[in-house]
């Protein structure tokens, strides 16, 4: 065991605690098809999942890998917040999606600790996951989505 391990415990083992995977890694793109020939012809990747998500404004498409996935994201009107994204920082990452067992309870975790969300409540995401978002102010500059499967 290294010095590292032995510091850290059970962490280093890679327990993430509440967090069990890397959902996905959301990268907001100008075109979708575009992005999706990409990763095609640079890598081989298809898409699993390809959904419109009406209450957040955006078109996804999901690449799996391994257990988690590239959610290419693009917006689907002018007040979607990845439009208000695209148009102040140009295209990126988005977001970071923790897989977690219990939205709820992860959520009451950073409300616990005076964390800005924003979500009140877990709600509906796309491929019929329950989601919550929480503020970019709260984590350290990134946007994070709780997703429960
Ligand atoms: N990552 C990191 N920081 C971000 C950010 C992001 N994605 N989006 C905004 N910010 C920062 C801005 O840079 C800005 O910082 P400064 O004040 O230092 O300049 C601050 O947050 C406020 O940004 P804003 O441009 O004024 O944007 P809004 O506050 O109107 O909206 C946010 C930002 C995160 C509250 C909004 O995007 C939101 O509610 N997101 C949750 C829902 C969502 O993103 N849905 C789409 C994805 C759906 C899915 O994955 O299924
Ligand atoms: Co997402």
């Amino acid at each position: 065991m290294s010095f590292h391990s032995q510091q850290h415990g059970e962490n280093a083992q890679g327990h993430g605690g509440l967090l069990t995977e890397i959902d996905h890694v959301a990268i907001a793109v100008n075109d979708l098809d575009a992005a999706i020939a990409w990763y095609r012809e640079a890598f081989g990747a298809t898409v699993t999942h390809r959904e419109k998500v009406e209450s957040d404004g955006v078109e996804e498409a999901l690449l799996q890998v391994a257990e988690s996935y590239v959610q290419l994201l693009t917006p689907t009107r002018d007040d979607s917040p990845v439009a208000k994204y695209l148009e102040k920082r140009g295209e990126g990452i988005h977001h970071i999606g923790y897989r977690v067992d219990d939205c709820a309870q992860a959520l009451d975790a950073i409300k616990a600790m005076g964390g800005k969300v924003l979500d009140e409540t877990p709600r509906p995401g796309s491929r019929g996951t329950t989601v919550a978002f929480v503020h970019p102010k709260t984590s350290f500059g990134t946007l994070i989505e709780l997703v429960q499967e």
